[in-house]
């Protein structure tokens, strides 16, 4: 299998890191896309994903899988036994919840502040811009945050008793909020102590290192 992505993406991250949980690492090669010299919007990678965006999953036979979630779901399901997505019906329907939630409220607000209301990827990539909509998910990316926090009072992890897919969807969003210089608000002392606790785990602390005896350029 091969995945296209930017090894320090905080959509990347997401893959990588189910990967590593699933001790998978060793079953594919990675191929970089420049995100800053946009050819992720180039003909020959919107031949793979139509939407433009990385990761993407190439199988042995040709089948393009893209979305974070849809990769993690057929990496999870690989090996018949699913940890990340859910083992039982309600376990499957709190983790969709939650990380479509993750989604919404937190990382991909961050995703559009970023490409909107900063440089983003440079003038040749931002070709529209609208700082106004940026700001406003920025902001709605705090107050995610705020609503997380709450959630991490009361539970372990972002769906419930065991980490799944939507604690990395929330990991995918701290680290793009590290990157755009969006504190975790002070009193949102339970999201970083969660956060604190998902940086010890391996397959958060090497997800960038993974790829790089491998790696192959596009
Ligand atoms: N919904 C998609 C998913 O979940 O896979 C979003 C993917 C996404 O936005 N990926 C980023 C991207 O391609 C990669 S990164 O910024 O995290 O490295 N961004 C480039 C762009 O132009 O949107």
């Amino acid at each position: 299998m091969t995945i296209y992505d930017w090894p320090t993406g905080p959509y990347p991250a997401r893959v990588r890191i189910a990967l590593a949980e699933k001790t998978l690492q060793s079953r594919v090669r990675f191929g970089t896309v420049d995100l800053w010299k946009g050819e992720h919007k180039k003909p020959e990678f919107l031949a793979k994903n139509y939407s433009g965006t990385l990761p993407v999953l190439e199988l042995d036979d040709g089948t393009f899988i893209a979305e974070c979630t849809a990769i993690t779901e057929y990496l999870d399901a690989l090996d018949g036994a699913p940890t990340l997505t859910g083992r039982t019906p309600r376990e499957k329907g709190l983790i969709h919840m939650m990380s479509k939630r993750a989604e919404l409220e937190l990382l991909d607000a961050i995703s559009v502040y970023f490409h909107h209301a900063t440089p983003g990827l440079g003038p040749d990539v931002e070709t529209y811009q609208n700082a106004e909509w940026g700001f406003r998910q920025r902001d709605k990316a705090l107050k995610g945050m705020r609503y997380l926090d709450a959630i991490l009072k009361r539970q372990p992890f972002v769906a419930g008793e065991v980490f799944s897919m939507a604690d990395i969807t929330v990991i995918g969003g701290l680290i793009f909020a590290g990157l755009v210089k969006l504190p975790v608000p002070a009193e949102c002392g339970a999201l970083q102590a969660w956060y604190a606790r998902m940086q010890e785990r391996p397959s958060v602390k090497n997800r960038v290192t993974m790829s790089e005896p491998t790696e192959t350029p596009v």
